[in-house]
């Protein structure tokens, strides 16, 4: 059977449980720690990090692009018969979502609204570039699933946890990705890809009180579009230095 070694919050894991998923592809899941990383799995995985996935023949693949390419081209394709041309830029639109997982994870990490706003603009550029393109399909490109529907629905599940916790809506102003974010999540892939902890584990790393987020807990309607205004209009959320501890970036994504 398949494997994937994972960290419980990792949005890169979650995107290769999400094709299996989709493909309805038996699997196991082995979590570690990434603070204490076991010397099997540094012997298996050369960049150290997670995702891996040992395959039924043994081998252990990583780089999660490398892995949702293989599960993609392995096993019955999401979408069949594509061009090479339509492969190719699935894989490059999948990039794209998969490039601002690190920049999300650091926004959702941020002390205080200012951090917020600057980290929020490379995520926001993203969704902008994806707002232009869709709107035909109730996916991504197709009434069905493709790669790069798995490839986003990390980016928006987190995107809609925020917002029902803290206000925040990394959304605001894109309504298609709003629209597209609502599809995905209704097909209960999001709770399907990670563990039953993940909301409380997420919770304790994004929405405590060390960050922003975490104190943004009134349902204030913020967004990089309106922070400063609204918060200073309402006081809903606290914008300066509320706090000294700064947890910088870091998810260990
Ligand atoms: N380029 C890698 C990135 C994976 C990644 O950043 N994984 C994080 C967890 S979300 C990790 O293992 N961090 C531990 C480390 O870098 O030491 C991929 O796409 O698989």
């Amino acid at each position: 059977m398949l494997k994937v070694i994972s960290f419980t919050i990792c949005p890169f894991v979650q995107r290769i449980t999400a094709m299996l998923e989709a493909k309805n592809l038996p699997y196991q899941v082995e979590y570690i720690s990434l603070s204490d990383k076991p010397q099997w799995f540094l012997e298996i995985s050369p960049n150290g990090q997670v995702p891996v996935m040992i395959t039924e023949n043994g081998t252990a693949l990583f780089e999660s692009d490398a892995i949702a390419e293989y599960l993609e081209d392995a096993y019955p394709a999401l979408q069949e018969g594509l061009s090479a041309e339509q492969k190719a830029l699935n894989r490059a639109w999948s990039y794209l979502g998969t490039k601002n997982y690190l920049p999300q994870c650091g926004a959702q990490s941020s002390k205080d609204g200012q951090t917020l706003k600057e980290r929020t603009e490379k995520l926001t550029m993203a969704f902008a570039k994806v707002e232009k393109v869709l709107g035909e399909y109730r996916f991504f490109n197709s009434d069905t699933l493709s790669m790069v529907d798995l490839a986003w629905l990390p980016l928006l599940h987190r995107a809609q946890i925020i917002r029902e916790k803290s206000g925040y809506d990394f959304l605001a102003g894109y309504p298609k990705v709003q629209a597209w974010q609502e599809a995905l999540l209704e097909t209960g892939l999001a709770e399907k890809t990670v563990s039953k902890d993940f909301l409380e584990k997420f919770s304790d790393f994004y929405l405590s009180e060390k960050t922003f987020l975490g104190r943004c807990k009134n349902n204030c309607s913020c967004s990089a579009l309106n922070l400063e205004e609204r918060c200073q209009e309402t006081g809903c959320c606290e914008l300066g230095e509320a706090s000294n501890m700064d947890i910088g970036t870091g998810c260990r994504c």
